[in-house]
């Protein structure tokens, strides 16, 4: 039976602020208080679905979440009718009204970690969503992901979503930005390879000194147990703490992979030899032939890799066997990146083009093309299972971006976000966007 990657996309929402929000995310931090385009971001990001879609890959949407979130403001003590909360929350606590209005849930790959089905023991596609218990802002999201992935991947026979771990440090859990899949075909058993910042029970794994480690062990091997993984399919491997504290705050800001072949940076990870001959090994097993394509240090150092997002990057395999890599233009912008994805491609290796796409709004806050992208690998039967409403076509594309510049402001800075005006736009926009995904109710306005 044929079967696919598909990446499901965040789509950027209303309220798409810098809120620096996110210490450890270098971006975040130094874009703080700039005002945004929230509608330049979400057809940044449409225009990056449209053109995988043209290309042939498959591409599904993920919805935007309910911003501000009045129930988390309510949860802190705020009082009063919607627009009292927001206009108390204005006055007395900014930081929270911030938070409560970040379009965060944009970054999708930080959404969930999904095992595909044939890897998992009952032989379903498997969902954790994240708790993202790091940062306050992002802790808020997973109970709509749940309800959003539950209303996209509904069909029980083939999909299992698990609530988010323990809302605690110990269990930081940041999906899929952590988490990679090796496979032969996308349909065929596969390791799964989880990459944890630190340990919270055992004190003999090293932790970075300045910014935090998001992903604990513990939390990776719970996922792996949650999705009834194979032993014999799972690699953990732990992160170089030294690069959280340059300003790598997930593994997917240093290191891809994807089908057989991992693309890293030589700083990347720990005892790195053990864990490419353990990941070899392990594919072997089932067939897979691992191969790894390592940037040295010499040639693009990790401040590099931090500033031009090079390993956030999708790595997508063709048709005729050869991968393609999406990369910002921030890429282009580096010389010595742009220097090194020249020579890689005309090395004759497996990785033969590069695509550059504008995602400048989305990465001021560190979410490069893969932060922007859920994948989940489906075979056929599955893929028909999916809610057919989120599955990217010409219309859906056309609908989208005619409900963008219907229902977006162009430009939005920490001030607007007190406007209560704000709130209506925003759930007279989900509200729609609901009908155009087929989604149903969603979002606690509807549901309440
Ligand atoms: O969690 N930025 C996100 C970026 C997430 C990128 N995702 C992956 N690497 N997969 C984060 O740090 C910034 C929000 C603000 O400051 O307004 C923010 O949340």
């Amino acid at each position: 039976m044929k079967s696919y990657e598909v990446n499901f996309d965040g789509l950027v929402g209303p309220t798409h602020n810098y809120g620096g929000l996110s210490y450890g995310n270098v971006a975040s931090q130094s874009n703080s208080q700039q005002s945004s385009n929230p509608k330049e971001a979400a057809l940044q990001g449409l225009a990056k679905m449209k053109a995988l879609m043209d290309m042939g890959f498959q591409q599904g949407v993920l919805a935007p979440q309910e911003r501000p979130d009045v129930a988390a403001l309510r949860r802190l003590g705020f009082s009063g009718t919607d627009a009292q909360v927001i206009e108390r929350a204005a006055k007395e606590a900014m930081p929270l009204l911030v938070a409560s209005c970040s379009a965060s849930s944009m970054w999708v790959a930080n959404a969930a970690t999904v095992s595909p089905s044939a890897d998992t023991a009952d032989g379903r596609v498997h969902f954790t969503a994240a708790n993202l218990n790091c940062k306050y802002h992002r802790s808020i999201e997973h109970p709509t992901t749940s309800h959003v992935l539950g209303a996209m991947f509904a069909n029980q026979q083939h999909f299992a979503h698990h609530a988010a771990l323990p809302a605690v440090a110990q269990f930081g859990d940041e999906g899929a930005a952590n988490h990679t899949r090796f496979c032969r075909e996308y349909g065929e058993a596969g390791v799964e390879f989880f990459v944890f910042g630190r340990s919270a029970f055992d004190n003999r794994f090293a932790a970075p000194q300045k910014y935090p480690a998001r992903q604990t062990l513990e939390a990776s091997q719970a996922v792996a147990r949650l999705h009834g993984l194979r032993d014999e399919g799972v690699v953990y491997a732990q992160q170089n703490p030294n690069v959280i504290d340059q300003g790598v705050f997930h593994n997917d800001v240093i290191a891809v992979g994807n089908g057989e072949v991992l693309f890293y940076h030589e700083d990347a990870f720990l005892e790195t030899d053990k864990m490419l001959a353990e990941l070899q090994g392990k594919l072997a097993k089932v067939g897979g032939n691992f191969q790894s394509v390592c940037v040295p240090r010499s040639a693009v150092t990790v401040d590099d890799a931090v500033r031009s997002y090079l390993f956030n990057s999708q790595l997508l395999s063709r048709a005729d066997g050869s991968m393609l890599l999406i990369v910002p233009q921030e890429c282009q912008a580096n010389e010595r990146v742009w220097a090194y994805l020249q020579s890689l491609t005309s090395s004759g290796g497996l990785i033969r083009e590069v695509k550059v796409f504008d995602l400048k709004q989305s990465m001021q806050n560190g979410g490069g093309p893969a932060c922007l992208r859920l994948r989940v690998a489906l075979n056929e039967t599955e893929l028909a299972a999916v809610n057919p409403g989120v599955i990217m076509t010409a219309p859906l594309y056309g609908s989208l971006t005619a409900w963008v510049e219907k229902h977006y402001r162009d430009r939005l800075s920490e001030t607007d976000l007190a406007d209560p005006q704000l709130l209506l736009e925003c759930r007279t926009a989900l509200d729609e966007l609901t009908q155009i995904l087929k989604l149903g109710a969603v979002y606690p306005f509807q549901i309440n």
